[in-house]
């Protein structure tokens, strides 16, 4: 430990803490840009300037260790000054379009300008003028908006591992790029969204497709049908001033019937669908023969990473596809058949904390129903703003339920939402299916926590089962370079592209940091605990659908529907 004063607080703080760290810790707050919890800190961008009395000049706080008797000083004019002056430098060649800009209200940017008192910029800086790349279906990237912090670069790099991001050019014409300056749509992007997520200002976006829903919303002819995914309901509440983890279900289903859907529907009736395909899936493969691992295949930025960077391992995947996708079907023909609704007009919503989710819903294959199974997919980020706009009051609406029959779902199903999740559900129903017996403890918890990696070896009758979950793509690689040397003697295996898995995806509010996510696990465990019923074979609505639709799982009309392949 070193002992250090900090305005004037002595404090002491293990060797090697940065400056900004052992200031944070007693409550001073020093603003940054470049700087993100998660990642090395780079000192690019010079807004964390601190005095430290005997250095030659003022030192980038989040980069440089304290010292024994070291004194800082975060408050002086000239640190005020600096700071004042590299904000400044920054919205000198800023776009000024504040008020029409997407990251209004959610700019750190602007709301350092804000906090260090900025009411006039003295300089005149030189405008940028690239293009727009939106040529994908998930993300938007501006670079005129962006300051060259390099946070997307290094949750690309060390959080995703996939290294789309690089600087490029000198001086003033550094940009941030994929390699050659192509469009995501040609680089190896696998669209979830974690640049998205730390960029501190518009320069990364989701695409906002509120417009097109609306205009559904607005058109009396089309039926609007609105699906939510397992996440979506522990973190929407942020957005509305909530604390993290605060569960909205109720809210969100009153919500969205404010805003017009017709019917307000649950992604987790198809998440148990998708168990019991799953499930039965890899029942098959164990006990009759197939390609073990089984990978679950239901987060689409993992299914892009495979196929871009493992296309030799795709026979790995579970062929079932995912809740959002089973669901985009089932509603344009189940749902339509049940309910006499023509399915030319029903328009097909889903709320999802991810921006991958984009992508998937307009893959070729996505047309099972004989139309675009899901037309509009938002993300938790985009809904928000719907509510917002619609005038609703988020935080004084009572609880309301979801519609039936696609609206009832179980405890199996929320879990979803978290790393960890999908494996557990697996295990409750593959568990009672293989040996006809009733789990005494339905909770597997070698499979949860928000641990990179983490490993369970499970009792089914017979049978010894290795199982393994991974979230983050940078995780999933260690896992699939172990398949590809055949080293791996796992059988099934879940990996969710995004940090947390779906609580901490792309499309969700901002900003995260592993206390939120972990705030909102805790939160997707509690809707399961008090779920009426907590496995996916139990949920009376699946049952139903089998029983006069389906038939069984695997069959006919489910290998037409509800699985897929994938494909390099
Ligand atoms: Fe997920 Fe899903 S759990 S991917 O993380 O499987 O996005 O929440 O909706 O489809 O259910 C996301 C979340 C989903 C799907 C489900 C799965």
């Amino acid at each position: 430990y070193v002992n250090i004063t900090i305005d004037g607080q002595q404090v002491q703080m293990p060797q090697g803490t940065t400056v900004l760290e052992a200031a944070r810790s007693i409550g001073v707050k020093i603003p940054t840009l470049c700087y993100h919890p998660e990642y090395k800190p780079e000192g690019s961008c010079r807004i964390c300037l601190v005095e430290v009395v005997g250095a030659r000049s003022l030192v980038a706080s989040c980069v440089f260790p304290v010292s024994e008797g070291m004194v800082v000083n975060t408050n002086t004019t000239d640190v005020r000054e600096a700071r004042r002056a590299v904000v400044e430098l920054l919205l000198a060649n800023h776009p000024e379009d504040c008020l029409s800009c997407q990251r209004n209200l959610h700019c750190e940017l602007q709301k350092i300008a804000a906090d260090c008192g900025i009411r006039k910029i003295r300089f005149e800086g030189e405008k940028k003028d690239y293009p727009v790349d939106n040529d994908n279906p998930a993300l938007v990237r501006n670079q005129n908006k962006c300051i060259l912090c390099g946070r997307c670069i290094r949750a690309c790099s060390e959080l995703q591992g996939v290294n789309v991001y690089t600087f490029a050019n000198r001086g003033f014409n550094t940009t941030v790029s994929p390699a050659f300056n192509v469009g995501l749509h040609n680089a190896a992007c696998t669209f979830c969204g974690q640049c998205a997520n730390v960029c501190p200002t518009a320069a990364i976006v989701e695409k906002d497709d509120t417009k097109e829903v609306w205009e559904a919303l607005h058109n009396p002819t089309k039926h609007v049908v609105v699906q939510t995914a397992p996440a979506v309901r522990v973190a929407l509440g942020e957005d509305f001033g909530l604390p993290s983890g605060r569960i909205v279900t109720g809210q969100m289903v009153a919500a969205l019937r404010r805003i017009g859907f017709d019917k307000i529907f649950d992604t987790g009736f198809t998440a148990d669908v998708t168990i019991m395909e799953e499930g039965s899936e890899f029942i098959e493969r164990l006990t009759k023969g197939g390609t073990l691992p089984m990978i679950t295949s239901c987060s689409p930025g993992w299914i892009n990473f495979v196929e871009l960077m493992y296309p030799d391992l795709l026979d790995h995947l579970s062929t079932t596809k995912s809740p959002q996708q089973i669901f985009g079907v089932l509603v344009k023909t189940y749902y339509a058949e049940k309910f006499k609704i023509d399915p030319q007009d029903i328009v097909s919503v889903s709320v999802m904390p991810c921006t991958a989710k984009k992508v998937e819903a307009r893959r070729e294959e996505m047309k099972s129903s004989g139309y675009q199974d899901v037309d509009y997919v938002l993300t938790t980020r985009e809904i928000a703003r719907m509510i917002k706009e619609a005038g609703v009051d988020f935080g004084n609406l009572k609880s309301e339920e979801f519609d039936a029959p696609l609206g009832i779902s179980t405890g199996a199903a929320v879990i979803f939402g978290t790393t960890g999740g999908v494996m557990e559900a697996a295990l409750r129903t593959v568990s009672e299916v293989m040996t006809g017996k009733t789990l005494d403890c339905l909770e597997f918890h070698n499979v949860r926590g928000l641990t990179g990696m983490k490993e369970a070896e499970v009792t089914i009758g017979e049978n010894k089962i290795k199982v393994a979950v991974a979230h983050t793509l940078a995780n999933a690689r260690i896992i699939m370079e172990n398949i590809r040397k055949r080293e791996s003697d796992y059988h099934f295996i879940e990996v969710m592209a995004c940090p947390g898995g779906c609580i901490g995806g792309g499309g969700q509010p901002l900003s995260t940091s592993p206390d939120i996510r972990k705030q909102r696990a805790e939160a997707i465990y509690e809707c399961d605990k008090s779920a009426a019923i907590r496995k996916a074979h139990e949920n009376p609505a699946v049952q139903e659908l089998y029983a006069t639709w389906l038939g069984k799982p695997l069959g006919e009309k489910s290998h037409h529907l509800l699985h897929t392949h994938y494909h390099a």
